[in-house]
């Protein structure tokens, strides 16, 4: 088991163990009384069976102690959630928004990022959004999770106590795409976090997702490879490749109508995916009117019209 690289993970851990423990031990005890039992009682030792009336003592403790026991998890794991809901005041706050498949986080000076970029042992404050459905987000090595409900602002907080990059994912079945629903939390020292921060270098996992301004990386990073591919295979939405020139059939205000597949097509159906829905796909895509940026929509018109 590796350990937990958060604050509260190691409450969490510990309120594990301390279950465990305890059914463990219970299992145990259960276990080798029916074992000592079945051996003293068995037939040819004891040929009559007794009918017993009841006892006071025995029915009492089996009674109190279980409760005693039960109390003693519950309050552990209370001492854990009550930890969770106190935010504390200086906490870094950034903004996260789950939608169908991906998730995008904005930060306090308008910088936006498709990882979590965190500041390391410092109290970051989530505030989780959902632009869509009921996503959860979920990254394991905090022990963290909690879910992004549409029209509803839900908070979690944390600190990150170990630098390094870990798993993000979604936790809540959210359709076809919601297994590719991942993304990294990227912890990073104060110098790395503040250049980070001011726009001087890119996250560590950021580079990995999107090498500068490439459509191929940004298609990845901003999750459009969850429904679209480029290999010809159509997903949950058309595949990309070799689209650009063709004709396509798409219902426009609820009619039929045939289009060329050019730039300007291809730029409205990223800002308005509904405008002009293709024909044998579901009406689903997320507008990307004011999440993605004008050069980043070049680039990504760009490298549509180079997949041949
Ligand atoms: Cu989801």
């Amino acid at each position: 088991m590796s350990g937990a690289v958060s604050n509260l993970g190691k409450n969490t851990d510990a309120t594990f163990i301390v279950i465990i423990g305890i059914c463990a031990a219970l299992f145990a005890l259960i276990i080798a009384l029916t074992a000592y039992f079945t051996l003293k009682y068995r037939r040819n030792k004891h040929p009559l069976a007794q009918d017993i009336e009841g006892h006071f003592f025995l029915e009492t403790t089996w009674t109190v102690l279980p409760v005693i026991l039960v109390m003693f998890m519950f309050y552990y794991g209370w001492l854990g959630y009550e930890k969770r809901r106190e935010v504390p005041e200086d906490a870094y706050t950034i903004k996260a928004f789950g939608q169908m498949w991906v998730w995008s986080f904005e930060y306090g000076n308008g910088m936006q990022a498709s990882t979590l970029n965190l500041p390391l042992g410092r109290p970051v404050k989530l505030i989780l959004n959902s632009r869509d459905m009921i996503h959860s987000l979920y990254i394991p090595a905090f022990r963290v999770k909690q879910d992004a409900v549409p029209g509803m602002e839900r908070v979690l907080w944390f600190t990150p106590e170990v630098a390094g990059t870990y798993d993000l994912f979604c936790a809540e079945y959210c359709g076809t795409g919601h297994s590719r629903m991942i993304t990294k939390a990227v912890v990073m020292n104060d110098e790395e976090f503040k250049a980070w921060s001011e726009g001087k270098t890119e996250a560590p996992a950021a580079q990995e997702a999107a090498p500068s301004l490439s459509g191929e990386g940004l298609l990845k990073a901003k999750g459009c490879t969850a429904c679209h591919t480029t290999d010809g295979k159509p997903l949950v939405g058309p595949t990309l490749k070799g689209i650009f020139g063709t004709k396509v059939r798409v219902t426009t205000g609820g009619k039929e109508r045939e289009v060329t597949v050019d730039e300007e097509y291809l730029r409205r159906s990223e800002l308005e995916p509904a405008s002009d829905v293709v024909v044998g796909f579901p009406p689903i895509m997320p507008p990307q009117k004011g999440v993605l940026k004008e050069e980043e929509i070049d680039a990504i018109v760009d490298y549509i019209k180079g997949l041949k």
